[in-house]
């Protein structure tokens, strides 16, 4: 196993849209363990592939306190089963830091592949859907400061340049 590195905001690789999975082959699945093993010690419940500049469409979320519960989803292909919005206070390993109310659909139904290959479907709702949309928008390109005023991204942006410059 080995520790991945988290791209941050602004840097522009978290922009690329990743490709789909062809193969859940040996070395997808080993960049499947890389990414729960970079999770949990960052820590936190969820990681797009993207994040860790491998711009293909795995995802893996574990929301439980005692990693219970390791899900993968592989070219996930998500729809709304319910438009009613619900607020969260999103956070994000690209964005440290910073935390800030986003609105998402509430209820979605999701189809992916998990660490065999295997596809399945399931419906999602609470944390577990906030995260799932939260990950897929990284496969996008998308990250939870893009909801949030110019004036909010801009500060947070200044914040972590100004970060990033003390690190090296
Ligand atoms: O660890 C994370 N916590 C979180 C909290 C609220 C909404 C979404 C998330 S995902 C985030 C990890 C991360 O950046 N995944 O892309
Ligand atoms: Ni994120």
């Amino acid at each position: 196993m080995a520790l991945l590195s988290i791209l941050e905001f602004p840097d522009p690789r978290l922009r690329t849209r990743a490709v789909a999975v062809t193969q859940v082959d040996s070395r997808i699945q080993q960049l499947v363990d890389d990414m729960f093993e970079t999770m949990y010690a960052a820590p936190g419940i969820g990681l797009a592939a993207s994040q860790v500049d491998v711009h293909r469409r795995v995802i893996v979320i574990d929301i439980t306190e005692d990693h219970s519960n390791p899900r993968v989803f592989i070219n996930p292909e998500i729809s709304i089963i319910d438009d009613t919005l619900g607020r969260y206070d999103e956070g994000c390993l690209s964005v440290p830091g910073f935390y800030e109310t986003v609105e998402r659909p509430s209820l979605i139904e999701v189809t992916a592949m998990d660490r065999d290959g295997a596809i399945f479907t399931e419906q999602l709702d609470g944390l577990m859907s906030i995260c799932l949309q939260h990950e897929i928008d990284h496969l996008e390109g998308k990250l939870f400061v893009d909801y949030l005023s110019p004036l909010k991204r801009q500060r947070i942006r200044s914040k972590l340049v100004k970060d990033q410059k003390h690190r090296d």
